[in-house]
């Protein structure tokens, strides 16, 4: 099995925004086919029952390409569809708490915003973190603008792989060399592409290049 490190080179997050005639399991193929090396499932307006119905189709979507599934905040549609892993933000349940009700086996993601979340997410068995927003981002409302230096701070804080996230394009994205992040995490980059496998590809491209750094 490889490390949660190089699954983190391009982790995309999915929305229902930019679906366009086509369904999110469409979508998800084309950004797996162009060589996303993670898939999120984020869905904040879904009925559970639908999520959970969703969830399980590209669960099986992501195994068939050898990618790791991640549910965001839902630990009981993350077991249930039997998902790699789960991704909990800082006000959703502290990562030791969510290991409790998931057991070892599961990845735990979570959202830092500071050294200090960082740190303490480690020590409460984090596998790995998502830090941002690193760029402004019109995606989600209310993120907290992070700086290259703490970004920086934080990789260097810790030692599970750290992903950006937040308003991360091909044009922004080799600006995050040097920071010691382990790969990008993109919703609108991917997903709002008008061709999300070769959005995927080159965004890839860019993160392979930018990580050697
Ligand atoms: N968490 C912090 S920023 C963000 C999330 C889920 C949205 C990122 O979306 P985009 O489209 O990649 O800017
Ligand atoms: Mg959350």
């Amino acid at each position: 099995m490889r490390s949660e490190k190089f699954f983190m080179q391009l982790y995309a997050v999915t929305d229902r925004t930019w679906l366009r005639g086509r369904t999110l399991y469409e979508q998800v193929e084309a950004a797996l086919q162009g060589g996303v090396t993670c898939v999120q499932l984020r869905e904040k307006n879904l009925p559970e029952e639908e999520f959970l119905e969703e969830a399980v189709s590209i669960a099986g979507l992501c195994r068939r390409y050898g990618v790791p599934f991640i549910v965001n905040d839902n630990l009981e549609v993350a077991k249930n569809c039997q998902a790699d892993g789960v991704h909990v933000g800082q006000d959703d349940m502290c990562p030791d708490e969510v290991r409790k009700q998931v057991g070892d086996g599961m990845i735990i993601g979570v959202t830092a915003h500071t050294v200090e979340e960082a740190v303490e997410a480690e020590r409460r068995g984090a596998d790995y973190l998502g830090a941002g927003a690193v760029f402004p981002t019109g995606t989600k409302s209310n993120t907290i603008a992070l700086s290259y230096e703490t970004l920086q701070e934080i990789c260097a804080s810790v030692q599970i792989p750290v992903v950006a996230i937040g308003g991360i394009s091909q044009s922004n994205l080799m600006t995050l060399a040097g920071s010691g992040v382990s790969g990008v995490a993109v919703v609108s980059a991917v997903f709002a592409a008008e061709d999300v496998r070769a959005a995927s590809a080159e965004l890839l491209r860019l993160s392979k290049d930018m990580i050697k750094n």
